[in-house]
């Protein structure tokens, strides 16, 4: 039993806090708040108590993270909090005596977007495992205005609105203007010379933004720790305001540079290879590792004064992706031009106190910009790049594995290279550390995507499997199965994650077992209402809840998923004998604004879903939903309802996943590739209690080397089922709701299916048959189902996050 800093003594003293606090906010009474009031004032006095603990969560001498990341996915708060104060249940109770209902006000909550997926959410999740690790771990990133677009769904299509998150305020942030800093761009660089010959630079002229902080308080559980996220909005240094144009009644002229500087923090860019060069993504990148890093080193220098050589014992810099890259130069930027340190001695602090972990192994996704650009925008930092790819080209010769040809080395790890500065080149260079996030992607980036570096340094280079806050992701988003769970475990399992494996014990037990499916049943009509409210599609509760939500990328192969249902559906019309455990497919997950492949799965899906769903001949045994707008909060009804979890990419493809965790500790099956942590999942449950199929990633590599993959072979050869459902594609079975799929069709045959669904589609089907034939035997299925719960401690970010303490950070 854990001890909870306790927030309330008692149901009395919640409502007389909570009474005041209405009063002090709004002026009014509790009973004349409306709901949304209500949870306001209610986060605020949370937040308030997080704010409190904050000063003494940490001695002064304890080593601090300082985790940049462009996107923290947090989602809604409040509930989170309560939990992790141990207080829900009690203000749940006394909220029900005042007349009011703790979940209707916890639905109040907006669900800031601040980031696209998969790299934003693990952003959130590690900073909650740090606050309980107890570790003095704060997020640095950026306040969009406007987070991640609001996907509606029309005539089957995905239809963007801006997501104005902030139109009720935001009741955890608090503004901190006395921490505000100056940003420089555009400026010019002056070279200044001594009597004594000893020259320096400074910066000049351009233009200066105000980067203003906005503090988030991370509340760790049992409310102990409490740490923050601080976001960095853009405003204008200074008040350049154009009185005449304003009396010419030209108030765009008026306010321009107002508005020039604001964009900076206006949007999230979204995580699709054709937003790539935008010079505001620029932009946002420099001010909030500018604004970061000079916060850092003020509150360094208070403390240790100016001990610049011992920095990266004090503090670490860890970069999220390369979107943070520039932090080493920046950082040497400020050391040599602000503090007088010596270029070599910058660079060997900038080393020791920067580390940096990789997303992705596609080419096209590692970030590039173009020289001229990048100059223009940052003369000063730009000098520092160059300098050190001097040096690095300097010094190749002598770092050179065994074998290695000087001039493809040269290609390969070069900053600069064909007009371009490569930012994972930049990143990798500057860290002392470089870790992909599966034992299988950490293991491509050694092979492949970095080969060179590790011939040169191996020890650089490590592995941190993620992980995914079992608070959030089984605790808070599935309170029935969590409640069977501490009833037979005890709750010690919410503090550490490996406590779940006492459920093996519970494996036999039929009551346990039998429990199960009442918790599930609660999951799946909590989904199937709001799938209803959201999509007003029916899903029969009875029928398996088979999920597959990410991101829509052709890399997942949602398309792989709709070649399933289309030939169950197919091979239900050739014969109404055809036996298979009734099947809701459910999908959901946005597809970049630009990204017209990703968006038009997304109208198949939708039009899959118009044409089975009407179907009395097929809708009692298959039926289709998708839910819009995919996020944290209705991402965690989804979870908590699934039976089979799809984790489907091309092998070698996916660096991770994620959902696949957060859907295997709910006791999903995963069916799936043996890609990113699939593999993982795989060897800790067992072959008997995950389906895999498809191919391996070194079949992979080997059918693409030998360039002997036939698109038009898979169809011909199998023009029953595989070349039935390409020609569906355009023969009009689909186009009901919005027209035929030319373009999907053509990725497929005129584009040669660049990721092998048709050579992964009868061994999945299979696979798909094989694992739902288990689902009538409950107690087999639970008994599964239980086993993968049992071993997800692995999973909990609290373990990754314990891995970087010891091995990156060193705390
Ligand atoms: C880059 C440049 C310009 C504009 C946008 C971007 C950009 C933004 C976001 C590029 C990539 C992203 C997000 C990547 C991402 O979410 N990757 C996922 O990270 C997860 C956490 O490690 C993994 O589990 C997933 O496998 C990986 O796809």
């Amino acid at each position: 039993m854990a001890t909870y800093q306790q927030i309330f003594k008692d149901k009395k003293d919640f409502e007389e806090q909570y009474r005041a606090a209405c009063q002090a906010e709004l002026g009014k009474t509790f009973e004349q708040c409306s709901l949304l009031e209500q949870f306001q004032v209610l986060a605020k006095l949370v937040a308030s108590k997080g704010n409190a603990q904050l000063p003494v969560s940490h001695t002064t001498d304890e080593k601090k993270v300082y985790y940049f990341s462009l996107e923290f996915l947090i989602g809604p708060l409040l509930d989170n909090y309560l939990i992790n104060y141990g207080a829900r249940d009690l203000v749940a109770d006394a909220m029900k005596d005042m007349g009011s209902d703790l979940d209707a006000v916890c639905r109040q909550e907006v669900d800031p977007g601040l980031g696209n997926g998969g790299l934003g959410r693990l952003a959130a999740c590690f900073l909650a495992s740090m606050a309980h690790n107890g570790i003095a771990g704060y997020g640095n990133g950026m306040r969009y205005r406007y987070g991640l677009f609001h996907q509606d769904i029309e005539g089957g299509r995905q239809v963007e609105t801006t997501d104005n998150w902030l139109a009720n305020g935001f009741p955890w942030e608090t503004r901190k203007d006395a921490s505000a800093v100056l940003v420089r761009f555009n400026g010019h660089v002056v070279r200044h010379e001594g009597a004594d010959g000893k020259y320096w630079f400074t910066e000049e002229g351009g233009d200066l933004v105000r980067a203003v902080p906005y503090d988030v308080p991370i509340i760790g559980y049992a409310g102990k720790v409490v740490n923050k996220l601080r976001l960095w909005s853009a405003e204008p240094a200074s008040e350049d305001f154009d009185l005449d144009a304003f009396n010419d009644g030209d108030y765009a002229k008026a306010n321009k540079f107002r508005s020039d500087v604001e964009a900076i923090s206006t949007i999230l860019y979204p995580n699709d290879a054709g937003e790539h060069g935008r010079l505001l993504r620029l932009k946002q990148e420099y001010l909030f590792v500018s604004a970061g890093l000079q916060t850092i080193l003020r509150t360094y220098e208070k403390q240790y004064g100016p001990k610049w050589e011992d920095l990266g014992k004090h503090v670490c810099v860890h970069t999220n992706d390369t979107h943070p890259a520039m932090c080493g130069p920046e950082l040497m930027r400020i050391l040599v031009d602000e503090k007088g340190v010596d270029f070599d001695l910058a660079f060997k602090i900038a080393h020791e106190t920067v580390s940096f972990t990789n997303h992705t192994v596609m080419p096209e996704a590692l970030e590039k910009w173009p020289i001229n650009t990048f100059r223009n925008l940052l003369p000063r930092l730009y000098m520092f790049i160059e300098e050190i790819d001097r040096r690095w080209r300097d010094g190749l010769s002598e770092k050179l594995a065994e074998g290695a040809n000087w001039n493809d080395v040269l290609r390969n790890t070069a900053i600069l290279w064909d007009g371009q500065v490569r930012m994972a080149n930049l990143s990798i260079i500057f860290s002392h550390s470089v870790n992909g996030v599966s034992a299988l992607h950490s293991d491509i980036l050694k092979r492949e995507t970095f080969h060179d570096f590790a011939q040169m340094e191996p020890g650089l280079f490590n592995n941190k499997t993620n992980g995914v806050t079992h608070r959030r992701f089984l605790r808070e988003a599935n309170p029935s199965y969590s409640k069977i769970i501490t009833e037979a475990i005890g709750e010690g399992w919410l503090n550490d994650a490996d406590e779940l494996k006492k459920l093996e014990a519970f494996e036999s037990d039929a009551s346990f077992l039998s429990s199960m499916d009442e918790a599930k049943k609660v999951n799946k009509e909590r989904l199937a209402a709001y799938v209803k409210e959201t999509s007003g599609i029916v899903l029969d509760t009875n029928m398996v809840f088979d999920v597959q939500v990410k991101r829509f990328h052709a890399y997942k192969r949602q398309l792989l998923s709709v070649f399933k249902v289309l030939d169950l559906r197919n091979r239900i019309l050739d014969d109404p004998n055809f036996e298979i455990q009734p099947t809701a497919f459910i999908f959901s997950g946005k597809a970049a604004q630009s990204y017209t492949f990703a968006k038009e799965v997304i109208r198949l899906i939708n039009s899959l879903a118009d044409v089975v769903n009407n179907d009395f001949r097929v809708n009692e045994k298959i039926r289709v939903a998708f839910v819009p707008n995919f996020a944290v909060s209705n991402a965690q009804y989804i979870y908590s309802a699934a039976d089979i979890s799809e984790q489907i990419s091309l092998a070698g493809t996916e660096a991770s996943g994620t959902s696949n965790m957060k859907l295997m500790m709910n006791g999903a099956l995963t069916l799936g590739t043996l890609d990113g942590s699939n593999v993982e999942i795989s060897e800790l449950v067992g072959p008997e209690n995950i389906k895999i199929f498809g191919m391996k990633t070194e079949e992979v590599e080997e059918l693409q080397r030998s360039g002997r993959y036939y698109a038009w072979d898979m169809y011909n050869n199998d023009r029953g089922r595989t070349g039935r459902i390409v020609d569906q594609l355009t023969d009009g079975t689909l186009a009901n709701l919005s027209g035929n799929f030319e373009s999907v069709h053509d990725h497929l045959m005129v584009e040669n299916d660049p990721y092998l669904v048709m050579a992964d589609f009868h061994s999945y089907v299979r696979a798909w048959e094989e694992l739902t034939a288990g689902y009538s035997d409950r107690a087999a299925w639970n008994k599964s189902a239980l086993h993968n719960t049992a071993n997800a401690g692995f999973f909990s970010s609290d373990r990754t996050i314990a891995e970087y303490t010891a091995d990156i950070w060193h705390i």
